[in-house]
């Protein structure tokens, strides 16, 4: 199951609802003086293609967004700390401005679950009176909140609450608790008595452990799905949260200053931007329409201009990976954006001289954009990230074929914007076919002759909140654990054959590999040396470099995984994971987030299977 929609018209926040609850903090916020602590949990075992060196070299847009609307709000002592940076932080050890923070938030994604624990288990070791209210947001906690709390004495403990939402999300539950907390009380003590009051029944977008008259009742209370803001505009500043770094380090606690300005283009070279949310696909394996609630919310062009300019001026950033689930969705709207960025001036300047960025569109919708596509590079785009998935459309289909997938990436190639395909490994694909194109190799071939400058081959792989993810658990299809050897969160990446139906489920982790290999390999960084005269120059040559050297990693992590397929026995669940607590929704409703429920003997409900965009 994916998550459940709010009644029809009511998906949306009040246009101007989250610029006015930025303001109304802003009156209150000087007589609180809060100092927050934001870590972003990183498990560095994720560290491999296709992702290498863009997980630590591009700040996530997750923490920078929750840190800016803090400082936007009028909490200035707010610090982001990346576990991609700094493997040895402790909350234990953590001080800002001299004091243990009144506030500690971890985001985190479902497959960083494993450091998340750990950065919440150790918050708790810290003494109770001095102990910061422990916040947890980012992708896990959209999909599956009820994973940051473990059973304690008291029933649920661990954070104190899950935010199942946004920016807004937060601020309203800080505007709530604000009202009610007492001078010099914790914000521990204002959350306890908002949750007992029923204060906080009253803000969509919240997991917690319920509690009446100050005694747990063993339960999670799940204040249902969050308003989404429909007009990216009213978002903060993105400008902000580049401001609260704490540059990388060894130690276990914070630096007495976040890192300067002139160093955080060296750090995080490219910058994530917010652009676009939202799909017009329904593929049965994403959850990305479910959350958006079937919604295309956009930034306009002018917003997303000024933004760039200003990251340039204040950072030196240059290079933005628009974080759009499908940046070309909607037509009209993709071209107000790009014709704004292509005629952009500051101080007599074109934006497009200074900056270039980069997104993920669909096939279908780069064909309908294809007389458009010059325009798209002038405004300063050179590379797009396609999910061609199958190109015979075996697998899904959402408009790809060969004919298609070529004719779109050859005109990308054709104005200078590099294809990048995303592709999808699954079991009734084998790795090379004759005489048609199903074979994995033989695809790979097709996409190389049309053009593809990088490649990404993930295996079908469950993940929460999409249509699929039931039946792959109840289908016996997911391991549970191979040679002895437990299937972790952190495999969940596509990366690791963790769900096959396959009599050989170690040559589809082989496959993965002889893909990469085929693509990424020193004789084809010899063509694309020669060939760099095309108006693409040397980015394939580069693209060949930073592949070889992801490959090696991936080769050193998974292939352990492949021979343990090949060897050892697989032992398979036979239902997907559930909350271990009882969850309920307020009055009487089922709790929105409980996605799987155990109803008797049978799994009723879940949610679907795997990958990131498009
Ligand atoms: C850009 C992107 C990437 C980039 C960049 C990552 C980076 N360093 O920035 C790259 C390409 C590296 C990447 C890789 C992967 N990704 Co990715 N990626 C995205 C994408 C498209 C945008 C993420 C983003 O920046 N969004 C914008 C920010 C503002 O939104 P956000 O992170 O959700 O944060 C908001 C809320 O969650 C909340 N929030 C966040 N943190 C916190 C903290 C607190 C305290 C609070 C209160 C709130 C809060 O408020 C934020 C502001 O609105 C998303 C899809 C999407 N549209 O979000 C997938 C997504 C995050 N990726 C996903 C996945 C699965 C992966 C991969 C495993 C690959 C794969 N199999 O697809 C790898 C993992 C790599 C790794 N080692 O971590 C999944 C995660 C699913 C999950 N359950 O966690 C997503 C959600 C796509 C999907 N399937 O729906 N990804
Ligand atoms: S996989 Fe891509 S095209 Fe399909 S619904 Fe998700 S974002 Fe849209």
């Amino acid at each position: 199951m994916e998550l459940p929609r709010r009644d029809c018209g009511d998906e949306l926040l009040r246009p101007g609802e989250l610029t006015d609850i930025r303001r109304r903090l802003r009156r209150i916020a000087p007589r609180h003086d809060l100092a927050t602590v934001i870590a972003c949990a990183f498990d560095h075992r994720t560290r491999m293609l296709p992702f290498i060196f863009a997980d630590t070299r591009m700040v996530p847009a997750g923490v920078r967004a929750i840190g800016s609307a803090m400082v936007d709000a009028g909490f200035e002592k707010t610090r982001i700390v990346l576990q991609q940076w700094n493997r040895h932080f402790r909350p234990s050890r953590m001080r800002l401005d001299g004091r243990v923070p009144d506030l500690f938030m971890i985001s985190s994604m479902g497959m960083h679950l494993a450091p998340c624990l750990e950065l919440i288990r150790d918050a708790q070791r810290i003494e109770l009176r001095h102990r910061p209210l422990i916040i947890a947001g980012g992708s896990l906690n959209l999909y599956q909140p009820y994973e940051v709390f473990r059973a304690g004495l008291n029933g649920p403990c661990g954070a104190d609450v899950a935010v199942t939402g946004e920016e807004y999300v937060l601020l309203n539950l800080l505007e709530v608790l604000l009202s009610l907390r007492g001078a010099g009380e914790s914000m521990r003590a204002a959350f306890d008595r908002a949750r007992q009051t029923g204060a906080l029944r009253a803000v969509p977008g919240l997991v917690y452990p319920e509690d009446q008259r100050g005694r747990p009742t063993g339960e999670l209370l799940d204040t249902g799905v969050q308003r989404l803001v429909g007009d990216l505009d009213e978002l903060p500043d993105s400008v902000l949260g580049y401001g609260l770094l704490e540059a990388p380090g060894r130690g276990a606690g914070l630096a007495a200053r976040a890192v300067e300005a002139q160093r955080v283009r060296r750090l995080s070279p490219i910058s994530s931007l917010v652009l676009t949310f939202g799909c017009k696909f329904a593929c049965p394996y994403c959850p990305i329409p479910g959350y958006n609630q079937r919604q295309h919310r956009v930034k306009s062009g002018g917003r997303i201009a000024e933004e760039m300019w200003r990251l340039h001026k204040t950072y030196g950033l240059r290079y933005f990976f628009g974080t759009d689930d499908n940046f070309f969705n909607h037509k009209g709207r993709t071209l107000e954006i790009v014709e704004t960025l292509a005629r952009a001036e500051f101080a007599g300047v074109p934006l497009r001289r200074k900056v270039r960025w980069y997104s993920e569109v669909t096939v279908h919708d780069t064909l309908q954009m294809k007389e458009h596509l010059p325009l798209v590079r002038t405004a300063g785009c050179r590379a797009l990230w396609l999910g061609v998935e199958d190109m015979t459309a075996t697998l899904v289909k959402k408009g790809q074929s060969v004919d298609k997938t070529t004719e779109a990436f050859r005109s990308l190639r054709n104005v200078g914007i590099c294809p990048m395909p995303m592709m999808m490994h699954h079991d009734g694909q084998p790795l090379y076919s004759r005489h048609s194109s199903y074979g994995l190799l033989n695809q790979i071939k097709l996409l190389r002759r049309a053009g593809a400058v990088s490649l990404q081959v993930l295996m079908v792989t469950p993940s929460p909140g999409t249509r699929l993810y039931d039946e792959t658990f109840s289908s016996g299809q997911v391991f549970d654990n191979v040679a002895g050897r437990q299937v972790q969160n952190y495999m969940y990446d596509g990366n690791y054959v963790i769900a096959s139906n396959h009599q050989r489920p170690w040559r589809k982790q082989l496959n993965l590999l002889a893909g990469y290999l085929y693509f990424y390999n020193p004789l084809w960084l010899a063509v694309a040396l020669v060939r760099s005269n095309s108006k693409v120059s040397l980015k394939p040559a580069g693209m060949q470099i930073v592949g070889m050297m992801g490959l090696v990693q991936t080769v050193r992590r998974t292939f352990g995984w492949a021979w343990r397929l090949r060897w050892g026995r697989i032992k398979r669940l036979a239902s997907p994971p559930v909350s271990p607590f009882p969850m309920r929704g307020v009055n009487g409703e089922p709790a929105a987030h409980e996605l799987v429920r155990l109803v008797g003997t049978g799994v009723t409900q879940i949610s679907g299977a795997t990958i990131a965009g498009s």
